[in-house]
Protein backbone atom coordinates (compact mmCIF):
# COMPACT_ATOMS: atom_id res chain seq x y z
CA UNK A 1 0.00 0.00 0.00
CA UNK A 2 1.30 3.31 -1.07
CA UNK A 3 1.02 5.59 2.46
CA UNK A 4 -0.16 9.19 1.63
CA UNK A 5 0.48 12.16 3.15
CA UNK A 6 -3.16 12.21 4.45
CA UNK A 7 -2.73 8.70 6.50
CA UNK A 8 0.39 10.47 8.06
CA UNK A 9 -0.57 13.19 8.84
CA UNK A 10 -3.21 11.15 10.58
CA UNK A 11 -1.04 9.09 12.67
CA UNK A 12 1.36 12.47 13.42
CA UNK A 13 -2.09 14.20 14.74
CA UNK A 14 -3.17 11.36 17.02
CA UNK A 15 0.08 10.47 18.03
CA UNK A 16 0.64 14.16 19.45
CA UNK A 17 -2.66 14.43 20.95
CA UNK A 18 -2.55 11.10 22.56
CA UNK A 19 0.78 12.52 24.30
CA UNK A 20 -1.40 15.13 25.85
CA UNK A 21 -3.08 13.03 27.25
CA UNK A 22 -0.42 12.13 28.57
CA UNK A 23 1.55 14.56 29.89
CA UNK A 24 -1.70 15.58 31.52
CA UNK A 25 -1.34 12.35 33.95
CA UNK A 26 2.43 12.81 34.37
CA UNK A 27 3.69 13.82 37.63
CA UNK A 28 0.14 13.49 39.20
CA UNK A 29 -0.60 10.43 41.64
CA UNK A 30 -2.36 8.17 39.24
CA UNK A 31 -4.11 4.23 39.60
CA UNK A 32 -1.77 1.96 39.20
CA UNK A 33 -2.82 -1.94 38.29
CA UNK A 34 -0.81 -4.98 37.79
CA UNK A 35 -1.77 -6.22 34.76
CA UNK A 36 0.99 -9.59 34.58
CA UNK A 37 4.20 -10.51 36.53
CA UNK A 38 6.15 -6.95 37.49
CA UNK A 39 4.09 -5.49 34.51
CA UNK A 40 1.92 -2.60 35.44
CA UNK A 41 -0.76 -0.09 33.57
CA UNK A 42 -1.89 3.03 34.51
CA UNK A 43 -5.22 4.78 33.66
CA UNK A 44 -3.24 7.08 31.22
CA UNK A 45 -2.35 4.29 29.25
CA UNK A 46 -5.74 3.34 28.96
CA UNK A 47 -7.10 6.93 28.21
CA UNK A 48 -4.81 7.28 25.50
CA UNK A 49 -5.00 4.04 23.81
CA UNK A 50 -8.47 5.02 24.03
CA UNK A 51 -8.39 7.90 22.28
CA UNK A 52 -5.76 6.40 19.52
CA UNK A 53 -8.50 3.45 18.47
CA UNK A 54 -11.27 6.02 18.22
CA UNK A 55 -9.51 8.10 16.09
CA UNK A 56 -7.95 5.58 13.86
CA UNK A 57 -10.78 3.19 13.87
CA UNK A 58 -13.09 5.86 12.51
CA UNK A 59 -11.02 7.79 10.23
CA UNK A 60 -9.92 4.07 8.40
CA UNK A 61 -12.50 1.55 9.43
CA UNK A 62 -10.54 -0.68 6.75
CA UNK A 63 -7.67 -1.15 8.59
CA UNK A 64 -7.34 -3.26 11.83
CA UNK A 65 -5.93 -2.32 15.19
CA UNK A 66 -4.36 -4.05 17.63
CA UNK A 67 -2.84 -1.89 20.70
CA UNK A 68 -1.26 -3.13 23.71
CA UNK A 69 -3.59 -3.05 25.82
CA UNK A 70 -6.80 -3.73 24.03
CA UNK A 71 -6.05 -6.47 22.47
CA UNK A 72 -7.16 -6.75 18.77
CA UNK A 73 -6.26 -8.58 15.46
CA UNK A 74 -3.32 -8.42 13.02
CA UNK A 75 -4.98 -9.19 9.70
CA UNK A 76 -3.72 -7.70 6.76
CA UNK A 77 -3.09 -3.67 7.06
CA UNK A 78 -3.10 -2.82 11.48
CA UNK A 79 -2.47 -0.46 13.41
CA UNK A 80 -0.01 -1.60 15.88
CA UNK A 81 -0.15 0.81 18.81
CA UNK A 82 2.13 1.20 22.20
CA UNK A 83 -0.17 4.46 23.94
CA UNK A 84 2.95 4.75 26.21
CA UNK A 85 5.93 2.91 25.67
CA UNK A 86 8.08 2.89 29.23
CA UNK A 87 4.96 2.98 31.60
CA UNK A 88 7.29 2.25 34.64
CA UNK A 89 9.32 5.07 34.19
CA UNK A 90 6.24 7.35 34.06
CA UNK A 91 4.58 6.17 37.34
CA UNK A 92 7.61 7.40 38.92
CA UNK A 93 7.95 10.53 36.98
CA UNK A 94 10.85 9.63 34.70
CA UNK A 95 10.37 11.41 31.76
CA UNK A 96 11.22 9.09 29.29
CA UNK A 97 8.25 7.50 27.51
CA UNK A 98 6.99 7.55 24.14
CA UNK A 99 3.54 6.89 21.97
CA UNK A 100 4.16 4.69 19.10
CA UNK A 101 2.09 3.44 16.01
CA UNK A 102 2.91 1.50 13.22
CA UNK A 103 1.16 0.91 9.98
CA UNK A 104 1.75 -2.96 9.27
CA UNK A 105 0.95 -4.69 6.00
CA UNK A 106 0.54 -8.31 6.61
CA UNK A 107 2.84 -8.01 10.14
CA UNK A 108 5.23 -5.67 8.56
CA UNK A 109 6.09 -1.88 9.30
CA UNK A 110 5.44 -0.28 6.34
CA UNK A 111 5.48 3.21 8.26
CA UNK A 112 5.43 4.40 12.17
CA UNK A 113 5.04 7.30 14.38
CA UNK A 114 6.82 7.80 17.42
CA UNK A 115 6.06 11.29 19.81
CA UNK A 116 7.40 12.15 22.70
CA UNK A 117 5.70 14.49 24.33
CA UNK A 118 8.13 15.64 27.17
CA UNK A 119 10.34 16.52 24.51
CA UNK A 120 8.28 17.96 21.84
CA UNK A 121 9.60 15.40 19.32
CA UNK A 122 7.96 13.53 16.26
CA UNK A 123 9.20 11.25 14.48
CA UNK A 124 8.06 9.48 11.22
CA UNK A 125 8.85 6.92 8.27
CA UNK A 126 7.28 5.11 5.86
CA UNK A 127 9.30 2.20 3.98
CA UNK A 128 11.81 3.92 1.30
CA UNK A 129 10.73 7.12 2.07
CA UNK A 130 13.19 8.40 4.73
CA UNK A 131 13.06 9.23 8.42
CA UNK A 132 11.87 12.76 9.74
CA UNK A 133 11.83 14.47 13.27
CA UNK A 134 9.63 17.38 13.11
CA UNK A 135 9.99 17.99 9.78
CA UNK A 136 14.04 17.36 9.26
CA UNK A 137 14.89 14.51 7.16
CA UNK A 138 17.21 12.18 9.21
CA UNK A 139 20.53 10.84 7.49
CA UNK A 140 22.86 8.58 9.52
CA UNK A 141 26.24 8.20 8.82
CA UNK A 142 27.98 4.93 8.87
CA UNK A 143 29.28 4.56 12.64
CA UNK A 144 32.44 4.05 13.87
CA UNK A 145 33.94 1.07 16.19
CA UNK A 146 32.17 0.42 19.32
CA UNK A 147 35.17 1.98 21.64
CA UNK A 148 34.09 5.40 20.15
CA UNK A 149 29.87 4.73 20.57
CA UNK A 150 27.64 5.93 22.62
CA UNK A 151 25.31 2.50 23.10
CA UNK A 152 21.70 1.89 24.54
CA UNK A 153 19.98 -1.21 25.66
CA UNK A 154 17.38 -2.39 27.65
CA UNK A 155 17.21 -5.00 30.43
CA UNK A 156 15.04 -7.88 29.81
CA UNK A 157 11.68 -8.16 31.91
CA UNK A 158 8.80 -10.76 33.05
CA UNK A 159 11.22 -13.75 31.60
CA UNK A 160 14.08 -14.17 34.34
CA UNK A 161 15.53 -16.78 31.61
CA UNK A 162 16.65 -14.28 29.19
CA UNK A 163 19.25 -12.32 32.50
CA UNK A 164 22.00 -14.94 31.88
CA UNK A 165 22.20 -14.82 28.05
CA UNK A 166 21.43 -11.08 27.92
CA UNK A 167 24.32 -10.95 30.83
CA UNK A 168 27.19 -12.46 28.14
CA UNK A 169 26.34 -10.28 25.72
CA UNK A 170 26.22 -7.08 27.85
CA UNK A 171 29.34 -7.74 29.28
CA UNK A 172 31.61 -7.71 26.03
CA UNK A 173 30.08 -4.70 25.60
CA UNK A 174 31.01 -2.84 28.73
CA UNK A 175 34.26 -3.97 28.31
CA UNK A 176 34.56 -1.76 24.57
CA UNK A 177 32.42 0.54 23.86
CA UNK A 178 32.50 4.43 25.24
CA UNK A 179 29.24 4.05 26.95
CA UNK A 180 26.05 2.74 27.89
CA UNK A 181 22.86 3.61 28.93
CA UNK A 182 19.51 2.30 29.82
CA UNK A 183 16.42 4.53 29.30
CA UNK A 184 13.14 1.80 30.21
CA UNK A 185 11.55 2.94 26.73
CA UNK A 186 12.08 1.07 23.33
CA UNK A 187 10.66 3.27 21.22
CA UNK A 188 12.51 5.69 22.88
CA UNK A 189 15.69 4.22 22.28
CA UNK A 190 15.12 2.92 18.84
CA UNK A 191 14.26 6.69 17.27
CA UNK A 192 17.25 8.05 19.06
CA UNK A 193 19.29 5.71 17.18
CA UNK A 194 17.54 7.33 14.21
CA UNK A 195 18.35 10.97 15.29
CA UNK A 196 22.22 9.90 15.86
CA UNK A 197 22.58 10.35 19.90
CA UNK A 198 22.66 6.64 20.15
CA UNK A 199 25.24 4.48 17.60
CA UNK A 200 23.32 1.65 18.27
CA UNK A 201 20.52 -0.25 20.56
CA UNK A 202 20.07 -3.89 21.32
CA UNK A 203 17.33 -5.59 23.92
CA UNK A 204 15.97 -8.70 24.44
CA UNK A 205 12.39 -10.13 24.64
CA UNK A 206 10.27 -7.17 23.59
CA UNK A 207 7.03 -7.06 22.02
CA UNK A 208 6.16 -6.04 18.57
CA UNK A 209 4.16 -2.66 19.26
CA UNK A 210 7.56 -1.70 21.36
CA UNK A 211 9.54 -1.87 18.32
CA UNK A 212 7.13 -1.94 14.97
CA UNK A 213 7.26 2.01 14.62
CA UNK A 214 10.75 2.89 16.10
CA UNK A 215 12.42 0.33 14.04
CA UNK A 216 11.19 1.31 10.96
CA UNK A 217 12.30 4.91 11.91
CA UNK A 218 15.89 3.45 12.49
CA UNK A 219 16.22 1.47 9.55
CA UNK A 220 14.55 4.62 7.06
CA UNK A 221 17.04 6.67 8.90
CA UNK A 222 19.82 4.40 7.56
CA UNK A 223 20.44 2.53 10.90
CA UNK A 224 20.77 -1.62 9.99
CA UNK A 225 18.33 -3.49 11.79
CA UNK A 226 18.43 -7.09 12.72
CA UNK A 227 18.57 -10.05 15.52
CA UNK A 228 21.46 -9.27 17.61
CA UNK A 229 23.46 -12.24 15.29
CA UNK A 230 22.64 -10.38 12.22
CA UNK A 231 19.60 -12.50 11.41
CA UNK A 232 17.00 -10.73 9.21
CA UNK A 233 14.44 -9.16 11.91
CA UNK A 234 10.79 -8.81 12.04
CA UNK A 235 8.46 -7.56 14.93
CA UNK A 236 8.01 -11.36 16.38
CA UNK A 237 11.89 -11.90 16.71
CA UNK A 238 13.39 -12.27 20.01
CA UNK A 239 16.31 -9.64 20.20
CA UNK A 240 16.63 -6.51 17.91
CA UNK A 241 20.07 -4.56 17.08
CA UNK A 242 19.38 -1.22 15.66
CA UNK A 243 22.94 0.70 14.68
CA UNK A 244 24.71 2.47 12.01
CA UNK A 245 26.37 0.45 9.79
CA UNK A 246 29.45 -0.29 10.78
CA UNK A 247 28.82 -0.30 14.52
CA UNK A 248 26.30 -2.83 13.38
CA UNK A 249 29.26 -5.30 12.29
CA UNK A 250 30.95 -4.89 15.22
CA UNK A 251 28.38 -5.80 17.67
CA UNK A 252 26.88 -8.94 15.40
CA UNK A 253 30.56 -10.22 15.77
CA UNK A 254 30.88 -9.76 19.93
CA UNK A 255 27.25 -11.25 19.92
CA UNK A 256 28.11 -14.26 17.96
CA UNK A 257 31.11 -15.02 19.56
P1 LIG B 1 6.08 -0.72 28.07
O1 LIG B 1 6.46 0.41 28.94
O2 LIG B 1 5.12 -0.36 27.00
O3 LIG B 1 5.68 -1.95 28.86
C1 LIG B 1 11.92 -1.38 28.35
O4 LIG B 1 12.87 -2.37 28.53
C2 LIG B 1 10.90 -1.79 27.33
O5 LIG B 1 10.30 -3.03 27.68
C3 LIG B 1 9.79 -0.82 27.18
O6 LIG B 1 9.60 -0.63 25.81
C4 LIG B 1 8.61 -1.44 27.90
O7 LIG B 1 7.39 -1.16 27.26
C5 LIG B 1 8.88 -2.91 27.82
N1 LIG B 1 8.49 -3.63 29.05
C6 LIG B 1 8.69 -3.22 30.31
N2 LIG B 1 8.26 -4.15 31.20
C7 LIG B 1 7.78 -5.17 30.48
C8 LIG B 1 7.20 -6.43 30.83
N3 LIG B 1 7.04 -6.83 32.09
N4 LIG B 1 6.84 -7.22 29.80
C9 LIG B 1 7.02 -6.84 28.53
N5 LIG B 1 7.55 -5.66 28.15
C10 LIG B 1 7.92 -4.83 29.12
CA1 LIG C 1 3.00 0.35 26.79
Amino acid sequence: MTITKDIMDAAKYVAVEAGKILLKHFGKTLKIEEKGLRDIVTDADRESEEFIKDFLSREFPDISFYGEESGGKFEGLTWLVDPLDGTKNFAKGLDIFAVSIALLEDRKPIMGVVHIPTKGMTFWASEGKGAYVNGRKLLLDEGCSLDRSFVATGFPHGNPELVDPYIVGLRRVLKKAMAVRRLGSAAYDLVMVAYGMFDGFWEFGLKPWDTAAGAIISKEAGAVITDIYGRDWDIFSLTVLAAKKNLHRELVEIFSQ
